[in-house]
């Protein structure tokens, strides 16, 4: 455990499970109600901006009655506290998740990689604004005026967000950790394979074993409120 200082987290929707956030691919997640192509594509978007922006907007409202659970706080106390444990040492969350539980559990080294629902994107200049309410009423961009706002959520086909500083802190790092995950997108998916290959450990934290569970060296499984904040533990007790 000593020789680890630096540790990138990986998060998915499973995190949020328990602050009653839905997941993707669950049984009763998300994409059992809705099509994947009829709601998560630029394509899609093209074709039904209505039905799109309606099913976004109702999950920007929900998520904003959602609270952090006890695994995002212990995340944020690992990051907050492992500079103490090891002098110099890091901590780095990349999640897949468009909720912002992390933010307000205080994660502060945070990339969303998939985009965020309280933030929305202005298709005519480019800028990104803090959003919370609906966008279906096609709303002005605050910085063009131009009525060309869309969810800054990262669809399929679309480039996930600060790839480069992704893969920039997976070289440095000694332990790479996979949470809440179940490793079916891609490059998501593919960084425990990175994060082998600059010979960092592997661990998952899941509540089954995920799609790429092989590459892992240690896997826990159980729910996120109980496996992550004992792991926490564990590494500020030097255990
Ligand atoms: C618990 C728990 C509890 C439950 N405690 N655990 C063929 C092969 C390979 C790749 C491709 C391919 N065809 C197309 C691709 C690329 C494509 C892709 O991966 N497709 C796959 C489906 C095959 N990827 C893309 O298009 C990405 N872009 C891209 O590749 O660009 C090119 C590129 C090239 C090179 C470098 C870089 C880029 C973009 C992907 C965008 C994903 N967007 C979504 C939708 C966001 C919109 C929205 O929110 O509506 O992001 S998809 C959806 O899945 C969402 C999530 O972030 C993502 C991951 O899901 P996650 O978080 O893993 O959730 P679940 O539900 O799958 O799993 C939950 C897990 O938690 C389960 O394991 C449970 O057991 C567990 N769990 N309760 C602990 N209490």
């Amino acid at each position: 455990m000593t020789s680890i200082r630096n540790i990138m987290i990986l998060t998915g929707a499973g995190v949020s499970a328990e602050s009653g956030i839905d997941t993707f691919r669950d049984s009763g997640g998300l994409w059992e109600k809705h099509r994947v192509e009829d709601v998560a594509t630029p394509e899609a978007f093209a074709r039904d901006p209505e039905l799109v922006l309606r099913f976004y907007d109702m999950r920007r409202a929900a998520i904003q009655t959602k609270q952090p659970n006890a695994a995002h706080a212990a995340l944020a106390r690992l990051e907050a506290e492992w500079p103490e444990r090891v002098p110099g040492g890091t901590v780095t969350l990349v999640t897949q998740n468009v909720d912002d539980l992390h933010d307000r559990a205080g994660s502060r080294n945070l990339i969303h990689m998939h985009g965020e629902h309280l933030n929305a994107w202005c298709t005519a200049c480019d800028e990104r604004v803090p959003w919370r309410a609906p966008l279906l009423d096609r709303p002005a961009c605050p910085a063009c005026g131009v009525p060309a706002l869309r969810p800054d959520i990262v669809w399929f086909g679309e480039m996930p967000y600060r790839m480069e500083d992704i893969y920039g802190a997976l070289r440095e790092a000694d332990l790479f950790v996979s949470i809440g995950t179940s490793g079916a997108v891609y490059p998501a998916a593919g960084l425990v394979r990175g994060a082998r290959d600059v010979g960092a450990r592997t661990l998952e934290l899941n509540l089954e074993p995920s799609q790429g569970s092989a590459w892992f060296d240690e896997a826990r499984h159980g729910p996120a409120t109980q496996v992550v904040p004992a792991w926490v533990e564990e590494m500020l007790s030097g255990g």
